[in-house]
């Protein structure tokens, strides 16, 4: 059986040029190699709806579309970035959109894939703002305004998170590990793959004495070159460098 991966926390954006090639790359690889792929949220830096068609978003499509018109599963969760992610997005690459946090069957079991920033409750203002900007009538009335309004919106977003870089993991909270114990006993599993966090690595936990695990998927920095990408098949699941 040909191995599922799972990707998050890219941040694509036209003036990240070595990150949108690395990631062109990777879908060339994957392509007839891959039975499923999970995009687990910030793919994007910033999305303003479906109906932005740059020639950006249009080659970020097309990508994906050559990748499950080969036959690959196509799945995306969002991200805090990309929220805005809708359908229209979804089926033109292929791919179906995912809620929250869903639980997914592996070939040596079942995990609770999510994008991570629910997890990171004591971030009260971030938490502040996940619930505003996930509520379903926020969302129309920004889908709503005009397409010029909402990019300046995003330029706006861009610049303040540049300034705070808030894309870097030292400024990003770190999930509530009571949260995450919550989270695995509510839908009875005991493995946890999220991103967000941009803190790549394997957690062992013991969940009063059953063993767990926490697998944090990495970011893809424009500098290095360099993403951590999840990779599972009969084997188990293992993160892995990824360079680009
Ligand atoms: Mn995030």
């Amino acid at each position: 059986m040909k191995p599922t991966v799972f990707i998050s926390d890219l941040h694509l954006a036209p003036d990240l040029p070595r990150v949108s090639q690395g990631f062109l790359t990777l879908m060339q690889q994957l392509q007839g190699q891959c039975h499923a792929l999970y995009v687990l949220g910030d793919l994007f830096e910033a999305w303003v709806g479906d109906d932005n068609q740059n020639d950006y978003n249009q080659q970020i499509i097309h990508a994906f579309r050559q990748l499950s018109d080969g036959g690959t599963a196509l799945y995306f969760v969002h991200g805090n970035r990309d929220f805005l992610l809708g359908e229209e997005f979804a089926q033109a690459c292929g791919g179906q959109l995912l809620g929250e946090r869903t639980v997914i069957q592996l070939p040596q079991q079942q995990i609770l894939i999510e994008h991570g920033d629910a997890l990171c409750t004591r971030d009260e203002k971030f938490m502040a703002f996940r619930q505003q900007s996930r509520h379903p009538l926020w969302q129309q009335t920004m889908l709503a305004k005009p397409l010029t309004e909402r990019l300046q919106i995003a330029e706006l977003w861009r610049l303040q998170s540049k300034m705070q870089n808030s894309n870097k993991s030292e400024n990003i909270m770190d999930v509530t590990p009571e949260a995450v114990t919550e989270m695995l006993k509510t839908h009875q599993v005991t493995v946890l793959l999220h991103g967000h966090t941009h803190r790549p690595t394997i957690h062992n936990l013991d969940m009063d004495g059953q063993a767990a695990k926490r697998i944090v998927l990495g970011d893809w920095q424009e500098e290095t070159g360099s993403a951590v990408i999840g990779i599972a098949d009969e084997t188990g699941i293992r993160l892995e460098n990824y360079c680009f």
